[in-house]
């Protein structure tokens, strides 16, 4: 009997992680994602994705909603679905086609509140037979490759990020007179939410530095609107840039996982008609950090129904 246990608990399952990409992204095989996978497993899949910032697993058709929240819940504490969008799920974020595509534009997710979530876990529901990649951008190695000046000047900056922004506005995809479409937008800003992070935060478990930005932001600190999106495009341009990302092709039962306080992230809306359903449960985050060690600041809106991350405060 103690035999066995000791076996069952030495029992890793075979991790084999193949890198992707130069900068970003990696496959990890071998491995049946689970809320009952040894230690060791789920230690080597989080080293995975803090080394390469997203990773992919072919396969896991076998997850259904109970089972995808029971692993995601290894990575730690979880959030609800999201601050605003009613989902009908406590835990499960649906992003189905029909509902329009408020993805197709680079972001890391939920930045509007303070406490940014650590990992999104999306799972493959419905895949398109064409079109509907997703692609990740590296926001560490943004950073480190800034020259100097613009490093000193990062450092320094600070960002207003909130939910309260007309998508339609900076999308031409997307339809105006489409009733779905403006419920959906006026139910994700139902309520205000306003935060002020860091440009460059630094990251909690790695020590890394990582440009902190997407499409939440609505305004550097003490620059007027014009400065704001000049900055903010020749600082999105280094993120996006494509050696920079990893694109994945979807099958339905592949999982991604990513490093929200890593990277960005973009759907693409290339794939006419044909259904496209993804559910991502999202693993709580801390509040960022400033390289001078200044916290995120909440400016409208409370979060903590969303994440209560007293827990991850020490
Ligand atoms: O639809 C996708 O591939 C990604 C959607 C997204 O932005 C998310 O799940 O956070
Ligand atoms: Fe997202």
């Amino acid at each position: 009997m103690t035999l066995q246990l000791e076996q069952d608990h030495i029992a890793a399952e075979d991790v084999r992680v193949h890198r992707l990409g130069g900068r970003i992204g990696a496959r990890i095989d071998g491995v049946r994602l689970s809320g009952s996978l040894d230690d060791a497993t789920v230690q080597r899949v989080r080293e995975a994705i803090l080394a390469h910032k997203v990773v992919f697993l072919r396969g896991q058709e076998h997850l259904d909603d109970d089972a995808h929240i029971a692993f995601a819940e290894r990575l730690g504490p979880l959030t609800t679905a999201h601050p605003t969008v009613n989902t009908g799920s406590e835990r499960i974020y649906t992003l189905t086609a029909n509902k329009g595509m408020a993805a197709n534009s680079w972001h890391t997710d939920v930045t509007f509140v303070d406490r940014v979530p650590a990992f999104s876990v999306l799972r493959g529901v419905t895949i398109p037979p064409y079109g509907g990649n997703t692609v990740w951008a590296n926001t560490v190695d943004a950073y480190d490759r800034l020259p100097d000046p613009l490093k000193a000047l990062v450092e320094n900056l600070w960002a207003v990020h909130t939910n309260a922004y007309d998508y339609a506005d900076r999308d031409e995809t997307e339809d105006h007179d489409d009733a779905v479409a403006v419920a959906r937008r006026a139910e994700f800003r139902r309520t205000t939410y306003e935060t002020q992070h860091p440009v460059v935060r630094v990251h909690p478990e790695t020590g890394e530095r990582a440009l902190l930005l997407g499409h939440f932001v609505k305004q550097f600190v003490g620059l007027n609107q014009l400065e704001s999106s000049t900055l903010f495009n020749l600082l999105q341009n280094r993120v996006t840039r494509l050696e920079n990302t990893i694109r994945w092709t979807w099958q339905e039962g592949d999982v991604a996982i990513w490093d929200n306080r890593a990277t960005q992230h973009y759907a693409v809306a290339d794939f006419g008609e044909e259904p496209r359903e993804v559910r991502r449960i999202t693993v709580a985050g801390d509040v960022p950090v400033s390289v001078d060690g200044r916290r995120s600041e909440v400016l409208v809106g409370d979060a903590t129904g969303f994440a209560d991350i007293d827990r991850l405060i020490s």
